[in-house]
């Protein structure tokens, strides 16, 4: 007879427990400044548990939503490094199982941010089979690790208390900054449109499209939906679009045609950093 040799590879192969709906180890309330100097080197070494590309998955609980991260990125490098120094430690005390995508528009035709947060959402599920897409401006920092960036069963606004609006939602349908749909809700109203381009409307447009869908824009407390902006001038080629008004009055008879269905652009390259998978496109000009 010959026994087996023991061997103490294998842990307790107990499946893990559901994430808890509230994450112990959260703090709270954060300080956030954007004074002290960042480097890429300092945020790579605060943060050794995320692998390539930006990916991270909690070690001792099993999620309910993999979230993709969305960010729509030109010319805005010293920006994204506070991003990743705060939001990757926040994201791990939240347990989110979680991946960051910053789609950088290629050349210097004007900015089109939903047309890259479509190209975002379409890029990312080539990875992963994500089923939840938090989309958040580079230069927005949240002030309170209780905002949980998962999804939620309406549509999310996240940054609804920024510093530069005194901590107030700025009107009542505002959803810009840092929002969030499940693939479902992103797919019910067709992902975001794709022809505003230039700075403004497109988050009024996305509002609306939820609304006309029957669905309503859920949002956490007042006291926890708090955020720091940090301070920048306009950028060149992202000026205020004069189309922006008369377009959101349109959303009815637009949403059909323009979204996630009729998406076009050019994949250019895909390139996995430490911290984030960097995607850039060629995403056209406006007619
Ligand atoms: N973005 C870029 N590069 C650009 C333009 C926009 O990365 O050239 C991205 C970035 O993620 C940014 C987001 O798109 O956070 C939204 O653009 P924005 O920051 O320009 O919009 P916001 O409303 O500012 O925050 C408008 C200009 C305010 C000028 C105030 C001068 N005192």
């Amino acid at each position: 007879l010959s026994m087996q040799p023991e061997t103490n590879q294998t842990p307790s192969l107990k499946p893990l427990p559901p994430c808890p709906e509230n994450p112990p180890g959260l703090v709270g309330r954060l300080l956030i400044e954007f004074s002290s100097q960042m480097t890429m080197e300092r945020v790579q070494k605060e943060n050794p548990n995320v692998t390539e590309g930006g990916r991270y998955t909690p070690p001792d609980c099993r999620p309910r939503w993999k979230v993709a991260i969305i960010i729509p990125f030109r010319h805005r490098e010293n920006h994204l490094k506070y991003w990743l120094h705060y939001l990757h430690p926040i994201l791990r005390r939240q347990r989110i199982d979680y991946g960051i995508y910053i789609i950088n528009q290629l050349g210097e035709d004007t900015f089109n941010r939903a047309k890259l947060l479509n190209v975002g959402y379409r890029e990312a599920l080539k990875d992963a089979e994500y089923n939840c897409f938090i989309f958040s401006d580079v230069d927005l920092i949240p002030m309170d690790d209780r905002n949980l960036y998962h999804c939620y069963d309406q549509p999310r606004h996240f940054a609804i208390a920024m510093d530069k609006f005194g901590f107030r939602l700025p009107y009542a349908g505002y959803f810009g900054g840092v929002s969030g749909l499940s693939k479902k809700q992103f797919l019910k109203i067709n992902g975001f449109p794709n022809e505003y381009w230039g700075w403004g409307g497109e988050d009024d447009d996305i509002y609306n499209r939820i609304t006309l869908n029957g669905m309503k824009v859920s949002r956490p407390d007042v006291r926890i939906g708090r955020y720091r902006m940090i301070k920048h001038e306009r950028d060149k080629h992202n000026e205020p679009n004069p189309q922006r008004f008369n377009k959101i009055q349109n959303t009815k008879n637009t949403m059909k045609k323009d979204g996630i269905s009729s998406l076009i652009y050019r994949l250019v390259q895909v390139k996995r950093y430490p911290l984030y998978t960097n995607i850039s496109v060629e995403i056209g000009k406006p007619p």
